[in-house]
């Protein structure tokens, strides 16, 4: 039924002849949905597309609410040969404008609510068709999906293919589509399974979002590849993630994740029984790691990923788990430490920036053979913008970032899109944007403003001028009026010195 390299085929290879065990425990409805059930609509999904028109290669947009069809519309989608191509649900409209512009997808998949308000822009793009799933799992694609035949038969893709694209913001301030092989996808995820010792009988609790690498690419597909189920939350509360403890065996987040489940009580007996705790996609605090384990008595298994690469690093499952550290690259990886200015790999210890090689790494940027060639050498090793060190034993350190980016709460944030609007703003000379520490989202974003001559604008002015275009998780937690940006005799604002300047806002 599924050809052998096919994304759709290795999620769907653990589960063959399984097709009444569970795959997804839905918290909210708490509804089970089985393999086959969850395979047969993937297909229904499948044969929907196909009947509005989309072909090998087309680019399948998707703003929706976390729901299990939205899962279903993912494999559905590499199924019938398309392009999945997720979108947080908290971009705005001019936002979500450039993306449909820049990727012209066939269809846009959206949350009925936002349906009216969608339209007329994708129509500009020149999107064909408008679909929808509400949060409730209402709307006109389930309603198709649910009149479709399933048996669907998965359209022929080479592993050279691209099953996915995933927008990743850009130092210029423009969005980068990241294009992502069947290849890539499926040997990371299978190496991810085994590096993970993922079998039948885990429960990963499913918390994350599904429009990022983190949970769709790293959560979901290794539960497919490996059989397992999940219980499938629409977000992250720490006290329902407590609660589901007891009947589960792993789970994946962001650091932000274990911050908040410290606080709370009874993390250590709703803990004892999980097999594994999974973070990433931004650094988890050493102490946050030495507080886990007094706590729970287990060791936060820290990784390292990007949505051009998947992931590159694990600490060990076995061996130790060393805090601050994002261990050793995964089998298949290779990952040096170069020389920013000439690129020469340097010796070990030396910090300089990382660059990996491997089946995981992207294709390059959607559209964009000139970042494409700046970021991903002739030699095929991705320059990932990260500062770090191997140490002696091996493991990598993540020490800074190369990139002028900010993650909060596991969310980047390029400085430059923010500084753009602002500086747009009536009575705005210039801004600078920087992240500081913060003790939930690990950085939070904060913006210095200095005003044109005369001009008094208020930080509640800025913070109103932008906050129409900007998705909410972008926008500064805090906005500082000043007279000047410190510069160096460049003229470069010193970034440097405003986030030591500000570090202490939100201790
Ligand atoms: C929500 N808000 C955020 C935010 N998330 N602000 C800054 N940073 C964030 N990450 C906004 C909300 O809109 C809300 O605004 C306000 O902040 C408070 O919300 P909250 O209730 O505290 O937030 P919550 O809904 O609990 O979300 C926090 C979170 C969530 C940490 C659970 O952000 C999350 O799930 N993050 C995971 C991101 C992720 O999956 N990253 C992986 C990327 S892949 P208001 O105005 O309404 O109060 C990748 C590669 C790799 O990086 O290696 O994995
Ligand atoms: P994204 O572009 O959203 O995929 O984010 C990728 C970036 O997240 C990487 O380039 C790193 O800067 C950061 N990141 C991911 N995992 C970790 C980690 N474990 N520790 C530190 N930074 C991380």
């Amino acid at each position: 039924m599924y050809e052998r390299n096919h994304l759709a085929a290795c999620l769907r290879r653990a589960s063959i002849g399984a097709d009444d065990a569970p795959f997804l425990h839905d918290h909210q409805t708490g509804e089970t949905v089985t393999y086959g059930g969850f395979f047969a609509n993937a297909e229904r999904m499948a044969a929907v597309l196909s009947e509005a028109g989309v072909t090998p290669g087309d680019r399948v947009a998707v703003q929706a609410p976390k729901t299990r069809a939205m899962l279903e519309l993912y494999v559905g989608t590499v199924m019938a040969g398309g392009v999945f191509l997720p979108l947080n649900p908290a971009y705005t409209g001019s936002e979500l404008r450039y993306f449909l512009e820049d990727a012209e997808p066939r269809l846009l998949v959206c949350d009925a609510e936002r349906h009216d308000a969608l339209e007329p822009l994708a129509r500009r793009a020149g999107v064909a068709g408008i679909l929808t799933i509400a949060a409730d799992e209402t709307g006109s694609l389930t309603e198709r999906r649910d009149g479709a035949d399933p048996g669907f038969a998965a359209v022929e893709r080479g592993p050279g293919d691209l099953a996915a694209i995933l927008y990743t913001s850009g130092t210029t301030g423009r969005s980068k589509g990241a294009m992502l092989t069947h290849r890539a996808l499926a040997s990371n995820s299978q190496t991810l399974k085994d590096y993970w010792r993922f079998d039948r009988g885990d429960v990963l609790i499913h918390a994350l979002p599904i429009f990022h690498t983190h949970g769709l690419f790293v959560a979901t597909n290794i539960a497919l590849m490996a059989g397992a189920s999940c219980i499938f939350l629409a977000g992250f509360r720490a006290e329902t993630v407590l609660d589901c403890m007891p009947r589960a065996s792993v789970l994946m987040g962001v650091p932000t994740f274990y911050v908040r489940l410290l606080e709370q009580e009874g993390l250590a007996r709703a803990a004892g029984g999980m097999r594994l705790f999974v973070s990433g996609s931004a650094p988890l605090l050493a102490e946050t790691h030495d507080r886990w384990r007094r706590v729970t008595g287990h060791a936060i298994l820290e990784r390292y990923g990007m949505t051009e690469t998947n992931m590159n690093t694990s600490n060990p499952y076995d061996g130790e788990r060393r805090a601050g550290t994002v261990g050793f690259p995964l089998p298949g990886v290779e990952l040096v430490v170069t020389d920013p200015a000439t690129g020469a790999e340097l010796a070990q210890g030396e910090i300089g920036v990382l660059e990996v090689r491997g089946p995981n790494v992207f294709a390059g940027y959607w559209r964009m053979p000139g970042k494409t060639r700046e970021e991903l050498r002739d030699n095929g090793f991705f320059i990932t913008g990260d500062l770090g060190r191997i140490d002696e034993d091996g493991y990598v350190h993540i020490v800074g970032r190369g990139k002028d980016l900010i993650i909060t709460g596991g969310y980047n944030v390029y400085p430059k899109e923010v500084e753009l609007l602002i500086d747009d703003l009536q009575g705005v000379r210039e801004s600078a944007v920087i992240g500081v520490p913060h003790p939930d989202l690990g950085e939070a974003v904060v913006a210095v403003v200095v005003p044109e001559p005369g001009a008094a604008p208020t930080p509640e002015q800025v913070m109103a001028g932008i906050e129409p275009d900007l998705a909410r998780f972008k926008q500064p937690r805090r906005v500082f009026i000043v007279d000047e940006l410190v510069r160096n005799t460049m003229g470069k604002v010193q970034k440097n010195v405003l986030r030591e300047r500000y570090r202490a806002v939100f201790a």
